[in-house]
């Protein structure tokens, strides 16, 4: 497997709107793609070859809803970009690290994705992603 870059770090917020305006107005940064996308509303932050990726629940019964009723708004998850998503899930399995999604899924941003689960990696979520598209970050 290959890791070619941190793709983007997900934060919980609480309102996508409230947190854009800290990242677009407080800090100098722009909000290139927002999307729904299972329960959620994404915003997509690029800071040099990585991205933020902030997520507000919309639906009530989203993984960040989960997430921030638990522990409040914070960094939420790790993404990395991969060369062959489907290889590296396999390579994964291989090794015995436990999988969220034991095969790659659609995620966000047009991208192949697959977690692993936070119990096996020290307390990180930490996704494995592909983009579909090659223009998408
Ligand atoms: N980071 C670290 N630990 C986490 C976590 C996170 N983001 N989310 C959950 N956990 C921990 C919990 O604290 C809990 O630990 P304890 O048992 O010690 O209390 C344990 O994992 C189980 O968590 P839970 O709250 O009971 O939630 P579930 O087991 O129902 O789900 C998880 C946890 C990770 C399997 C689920 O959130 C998941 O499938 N995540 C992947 C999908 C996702 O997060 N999508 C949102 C991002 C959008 C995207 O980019 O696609």
């Amino acid at each position: 497997m290959k890791i070619k870059r941190i793709a983007h770090l997900g934060v919980a917020v609480n309102s996508l709107d409230d947190a854009l305006k800290l990242f677009t107005d407080g800090l100098p940064l722009e909000v290139t793609h927002t999307e729904e996308y299972q329960g959620m509303k994404i915003g997509f932050i690029p800071v040099g070859d990585s991205s933020i990726e902030l997520l507000q629940d919309t639906s009530g019964s989203s993984a960040i809803r989960k997430f921030l009723d638990k522990n409040g708004e914070g960094i939420h998850h790790i993404a990395f970009e991969v060369d062959d998503i489907n290889a590296a899930v396999e390579e994964l399995k291989a090794k015995g690290i436990r999988l969220v999604d034991e095969k790659p899924r659609p995620g966000a941003h047009g991208m192949s994705i697959a977690f692993m689960h936070p119990k096996g990696t020290h307390g990180i979520l930490m996704e494995l992603c592909q983009p579909t598209n090659p223009g998408n970050h």
